[in-house]
């Protein structure tokens, strides 16, 4: 496979300024016509170099240059390019083409899910739909008709406003959609099925109505009004908070079930995962609902951070999806506890991202290099590309950086821009030079950020002193990475727990007890001044920078930050801390055959915290969550499976008896609460029942005859699948079989017509830890509801084994990894998007000691040597082998 570097970015030769598609859709193939104007880009010189369009799985029926049938001599075909002489400035080229979305698998480019037809076609996917020049940077406006069996697709959709549309002799008929906004070609969609829809309206900041249309199959037309609620808030907080407008005078989402990704933010025609958009009460969890409301949010968003302003090559991604997590996880901070959302995405980026950053595929948020660009639609682009862009909102401060914003999206509308253009407005609207701060787009890695402390108590100073390194990631050795611009928010906590007075050697008075110290080279200090008595530090408030910090604090001083933080994340990241010291101990006598002692001060905090009934109970739910054996995998030096699983259920357990009387309290006074209110999707709710459900996974593990009974009471009375799952999940990995096998044959039986929450069944089975898990998700592959063509499903059943079932997947016989080998290898055929991701853990193998590194690369090998390998598949295991 070839590489693509940003060095070689050129501008487009020619450019398309109309886009004239018809779509005839048939069941055994469908006819594409296209009619492109075009010009010679009027940037470059006069010549008229030839004409390359992109173009993949296409059979060429016929081409037309300026209404001239051309013919074999006048142009040349390739697998993947077609290429022709242009005679003058401006040109019409008209093509057709014949596809076969019927029997398209790899779910890119036009295909069908459940009957309907629909699109993907970021990230290169036109080119399987017609001849074009598929880059980010040619925008053009789309005029699209479509035709199809009246009865079988009574909706037709596309990009842009309705403009036309009639019926045929012959049972067909078609509709003619406008966008007259340009745009790249990987921002096109259509959809044509049997949908039905829940419409709405929404009227924007300067008075005009838009039409809301949510599409999905009939009978899932009552689990549409969440995403609508969550449609109608996310349109109106981006007026509130970046001051954007929707344009179009119709917005629609299209939920289809064969999807690779979440959603995509195609113009106007949103097409989604229905796991992204499907949600009530019954059949989708809280975490279910927040991800809808915050995907609809991302998506909508796009319309202003990717559509009117976008990419203007595919190593800009991050130009877009950084700054578009930034912006839904600021909604969903909003919408629900700022705080928890915080914990979450950081307790995410830190276990997946940092992997990521640590692993063969480390990339920097700018990557310089592809092979095939699906590869990097990644943690980097999106999490970390979001915490860029949340330093820039630390070091600008709220005014400015919504200048930056506004400014960016007023300079370049309707242009393909680079990262630099985005900084450049973020420096020109603050008077913030960004100049260093742009390393965090050029280097790999995950900084790290040693902090150590000297008090002198004659002089009353108190010093804080950074050293900043980043490890080397490929092609970028360690000794050539340059100090970052890490912006570190703390406080000083004096003895009863109170913030002290900053204020820095040189200032003339305190500035604040919370502030943002910017850590530019590779050691710097900082002291300060009027500081009676040694204070204790708060670090990195907010996780304020994506780094891996370390202070040499002991255990009481995290049980007092645990309570006296006034930075609700940095109470919880030190619990974490905390937690992390006590389990990395058990781990070590594991290691060393010793009998397991848990720290007893461990039992005291969590105690204490079950105890007071003021806290915020998510945060209550979150505190008692161990850090996950992934996290611990991640900051090992070499992961020992066996003795990071059996530390942590030691722990869970040891914490389930000492704590059982509190768990039980808080279990039974919020379940009280489940039985006797409706189920209600709001924060508060989320909060108790999250706490609710913790508890019950720990009180399972004391085995007690009244914790079955609870779960069971919880599982069979419950009017949600919160409670229902979560009790299911407490089943399935408690040693109650019997209770436990009919509990999973009646939720498959109640469930078995809903794809979703079957999904969530397989997923509740692939993550059990109990042994013999290999040969429980074999067995469900078999299972009449799943299937490897549904991407939910892999995800659910295979991704969920690989990604949360560590003790079983990294099972020592290398069974795990042969089995998710043999996945990859059909998976590459038929799909391989899914089939590059799925491999993502046989990449980590530097991570475990040399028994199972030669396992893992033996499988990677394998793969290697199976046949003929997608790029996708290809470039993931041939650098991970490097
Ligand atoms: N653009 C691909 C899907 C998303 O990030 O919204
Ligand atoms: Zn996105």
């Amino acid at each position: 496979s070839k590489t693509i570097y940003l060095k070689d970015y050129q501008a487009p030769d020619y450019l398309i300024d109309e886009t004239h598609l018809t779509f005839e859709l048939f069941e055994d193939h469908t006819l594409v016509h296209s009619q492109l104007v075009m010009r010679r880009n009027p940037a470059l010189s006069a010549e008229l170099p030839p004409l390359t369009l992109d173009g993949q799985q296409l059979e060429l029926l016929e081409l037309k240059l300026d209404d001239r049938e051309l013919s074999a001599a006048d142009y040349t075909l390739t697998d993947s390019h077609l290429t022709l002489q242009p005679t003058q400035v401006s040109f019409v080229i008209d093509s057709s083409v014949r596809v076969h979305p019927e029997s398209n698998t790899a779910l890119e480019g036009l295909y069908k899910s459940s009957g309907m037809f629909c699109t993907q076609c970021e990230a290169e996917g036109f080119r399987k739909i017609t001849y074009y020049l598929d880059r980010p940077d040619v925008m053009s406006s789309f005029t699209t008709t479509l035709s199809g069996d009246k009865q079988k697709y009574p909706i037709l959709l596309s990009n842009g406003n309705p403009v036309a549309s009639g019926e045929e002799d012959d049972g067909r008929h078609w509709a003619t959609w406008e966008d007259p906004f340009k745009k790249p070609a990987y921002l096109f969609a259509l959809v044509a099925g049997d949908l039905w829809c829940v419409e709405d309206t929404f009227t924007t900041m300067s008075s005009r109505e838009v039409t809301l249309r949510i599409y999905v199959e009939p009978e899932n037309i009552d689990k549409v009004q969440h995403a609508m609620d969550s449609l109608k808030k996310s349109m109106k907080w981006d007026e509130e908070v970046y001051g954007r407008e929707y344009d179009l005078d119709i917005f629609m989402i299209v939920a289809v079930n064969d999807f690779n990704m979440g959603a995509m933010e195609n113009k106007g025609l949103n097409i989604f995962n229905s796991s992204a958009v499907l949600a009530r009460a019954e059949t989708a969890t809280d975490a279910a609902h927040q991800r809808v409301e915050a995907i609809v949010a991302h998506e909508y968003f796009h319309n202003w951070s990717g559509n009117r302003v976008t990419c203007r090559d595919w190593f800009q991604l991050s130009l877009k999806e950084g700054f578009t997590v930034f912006r839904d996880a600021g909604f969903s901070a909003d919408m629900n506890s700022a705080t928890v959302k915080r914990i979450q995405d950081v307790a995410y980026l830190r276990t997946h991202q940092f992997a990521e950053d640590a692993g063969p595929m480390a990339h920097p948020v700018r990557p310089d290099a592809y092979m095939e660009i699906s590869n990097f639609y990644t943690l980097t682009i999106y999490e970390k590309g979001s915490e860029v862009l949340r330093m820039i909102h630390t070091l600008l401060g709220d005014v400015a950086f919504r200048k930056g914003s506004d400014l960016y999206f007023q300079r370049h509308d309707g242009q393909a821009v680079t990262c630099d253009d985005f900084v450049k407005a973020m420096e020109d609207a603050s008077g913030v030079d960004l100049t260093q701060f742009k390393r965090w787009y050029t280097q790999a890695g995950t900084p790290r950020l040693a902090v150590s402390e000297h008090y002198d108590a004659a002089a009353k100073t108190y010093t804080l002193t950074f050293a900043q390194s980043c490890p080397a990631t490929p092609g970028q050795r360690e000794g050539d990475k340059l100090p970052f611009v890490i912006p570190v928010e703390l406080g000083l906590l004096d003895a009863q727990g109170n913030d002290l007075p900053l204020r820095l050697q040189g200032e003339a008075v305190a500035v604040g007890s919370n502030r943002v110290l910017s850590v530019t080279e590779a050691q710097q200090s900082f002291t300060f001044v009027d500081i009676a008595e040694k204070p204790l530090p708060s670090l990195l408030r907010g996780f304020s920078a994506p780094v891996k910090l370390s202070f040499a604090y002991d255990r009481d001083q995290l049980m007092f930050l645990m309570q006296h933080d006034s930075d609700g994340f940095n109470r919880w990241e030190a619990g974490q801390q905390l937690s992390v010291q006590v389990l990395q101990e058990l781990i070590a006598q594991h290691q060393r055959g010793e009998p397991l002692v848990l720290e007893q001060r461990l039992v005291t905090a969590l105690r204490t915290l079950l105890q007071d009934a003021s806290l915020d109970q998510a945060m209550v739910a979150e505190m008692l969550s161990l850090p996950g054996e992934a996290y611990l995998t991640e900051i090992s030096e070499v992961a020992d499976v066996e003795a990071i699983h059996a530390a942590r259920e030691f722990a869970r357990q040891q914490l389930a008896e000492a704590l059982f009387e509190p768990l039980w309290q808080r279990y039974q006074a919020n379940r009280e609460v489940s039985r006797t209110t409706a189920y209600v999707a709001e924060a508060e709710h989320f909060a108790r029942r999250a706490l609710q459900n913790i508890a019950l996974s720990y009180l399972m593990l004391t085995g007690k005859p009244q914790v079955l009974a609870a779960t069971l009471e919880q599982y069979e009375a419950c009017d949600n699948m919160t409670e229902r799952l979560a009790a299911l999940a407490v089943l399935v990995n408690s040693p109650f079989e019997v209770e436990r096998a009919k509990a999973l044959e009646a939720f498959a039986e109640h469930f078995k017509d809903n794809a979703l929450v079957m999904d969530q069944w397989f997923s509740v089975q692939a993550a059990s830890t109990l042994p013999g898990g290999l040969a429980r998700v074999q067995a469900l592959m078999e299972h009449p509801a799943f299937t490897l063509k549904n991407p939910n499903k892999v995800r659910a059943l295979i991704g969920a084994f690989a990604g949360q079932n560590l003790v079983n997947f990294h099972a020592a016989d290398g069974s795990g990894y042969r089995f998710l080998a043999d996945q990859v290898i059909v998976l590459n055929a038929l799909n391989p998007q899914i089939a590059s991701r799925l491999l993502a853990p046989l990449t980590r193998w530097r991570k475990y000691g040399p028994a199972r590194q030669a396992l893992m690369k033996a499988e990677l090998e394998r793969i290697l040597a199976s046949g003929e390998l997608s790029a996708d598949v290809y470039e993931v295991v041939s650098k991970s082998l490097v």
